[in-house]
């Protein structure tokens, strides 16, 4: 009500920078523990004009990581107005049906190095805070993708561990294995797993994380194949499916107790747990968990994302899910290192959630199991393309491409 300025109630355009510039100021604060400053904006859209009255809420994402400068984008959306009409209050007023968007601009700010903060205990923040290098799993084989549907899909031990090594070559440091039977059809057998990692240790260095999810309908000791491997033949991770979801036309079934179950073979392999988050729903089981002391803060996460019949694959989804998992942190994790994320977008959600992970600061997971186009009609010639895409992403993003060292560090780090 403070703010008009011209005419007819309305609001002077700058307003609108002016709120830009606090949640500037909130996501340099989040990204490098400093206030930073407004360098400049490259472009400003007024998109509908603002009245004394109207509420308007203003949004901001980083969208590329420079050393000292931050590119950021912003929307304000006017979300309530005053409604004039005869009889009513002039203190009348409602929630619009649809937000309008008034106002969108992206600008660059600076936080000198020198003012550059880490993090301090305790500070966990959204889960921003300026990110390591992007960790990108490739998902190279899965349980439900055919030979039929992309011929470049590895089926036999020799055929995994080479396309293993094209996507190393590429860009990936972890691979996401499933494995498959003499006619193609998902198996979870435990020499099946031992000759493909065989197969891609003799080629690379890369993080073998084993699927326990395997296929839709297998038993859970079916489904742990992989774990029953030891000393140099095990895999370096396993996933764990913490919540029962439609999956398709078919159920995905992980009851309480078989999540448990599989959480505690896992530990007693002495694997490093990928929790996979297909809802919102199953960071509430992650903290019980936790809590039950069958999980052990900092996690590493996938939000796999997209699969129809659970949660859609969008940057609102993914903003929340990162911001439960930080809330997760504050009440479970005492280890000082914060839990990581990465996310999976099924389908032709796999590369808009991709970018999104690398501006958000998190990790990503592409590949053949969870969607087998390049881009729209155009087959992919295996998983190492879509990691390429990939790579290109996360340098649009100013985000480095962790080595397979790097993500070894990172992921299968040992709290004290
Ligand atoms: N094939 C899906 C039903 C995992 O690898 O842990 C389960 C899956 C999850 O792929
Ligand atoms: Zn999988």
């Amino acid at each position: 009500m403070s703010k008009p300025h011209y005419g007819g109630n309305l609001v002077d355009g700058a307003h609108m920078l002016s709120l830009f510039g606090d949640v500037a100021t909130e996501l340099c604060i989040r990204a490098d523990g400093d206030e930073g400053l407004f360098r400049a904006y490259d472009s400003v859209e007024f998109l509908a004009p603002v009245y004394s009255g109207d509420f308007i809420e203003a949004r901001g994402e980083i969208v590329s990581w420079g050393r000292t400068s931050l590119k950021m984008v912003f929307t304000a959306h006017k979300i309530v107005a005053p409604i004039v009409a005869p009889g009513l209050a002039p203190t009348a007023a409602g929630i619009l049906p649809e937000p309008i968007l008034v106002c969108r601009a992206s600008g660059t700010c600076v936080v000198p190095t020198e003012l550059r903060r880490a993090p301090r205990e305790g500070e966990t923040g959204m889960g921003l805070w300026r990110p390591g290098p992007c960790i990108i799993t490739a998902a190279i084989v899965g349980a439900e993708t055919t030979r039929a549907q992309n011929p470049h899909l590895p089926l036999s031990a020799e055929e995994i561990g080479a396309e293993a090594a094209r996507c190393a070559q590429a860009g990936a440091s972890v691979i996401h294995l499933h494995v498959r039977d003499e006619a193609g059809n998902p198996s979870q057998d435990r020499d099946r797993f031992r000759a493909a990692i065989a197969a891609i240790r003799a080629r690379t260095d890369v993080v073998v994380q084993c699927s326990t999810g395997g296929a839709i309908g297998m038993s859970i000791d079916e489904r742990c194949g992989a774990l029953g491997l030891t000393g140099a033949e095990a895999p370096d991770m396993a996933t764990l499916n913490v919540g029962t979801i439609n999956f398709g036309d078919d159920i995905f079934v992980n009851k309480r107790g078989d999540t448990m179950e599989i959480a505690r073979r896992i530990a007693a392999a002495h694997l490093v747990p990928e929790v996979e988050i297909y809802d919102l729903g199953h960071l509430d089981i992650t903290a019980e968990l936790c809590e039950k002391g069958l999980l052990r803060a900092p996690l590493h996460v996938q939000f796999v994302l997209g699969v129809r019949g659970a949660l859609s694959a969008s940057r609102d989804n993914l903003l929340l899910l990162v911001e439960r998992l930080a809330l997760l942190d504050r009440a479970h994790n005492r280890s000082g290192l914060r839990s990581s994320w990465g996310v999976a977008g099924i389908g032709r959600h796999e590369f808009p959630m991709a970018e999104a992970a690398a501006q958000l600061g998190g990790n990503l997971r592409v590949g053949l199991e969870d969607n087998i186009f390049l881009e729209k009609g155009v087959l992919a010639a295996g998983s190492a393309p879509l990691v390429e895409k990939a790579v290109t992403l996360c340098q649009a993003a100013g985000r480095k491409v962790a080595t397979p060292a790097q993500a070894r560090e990172l992921l299968l780090r040992k709290p004290a």
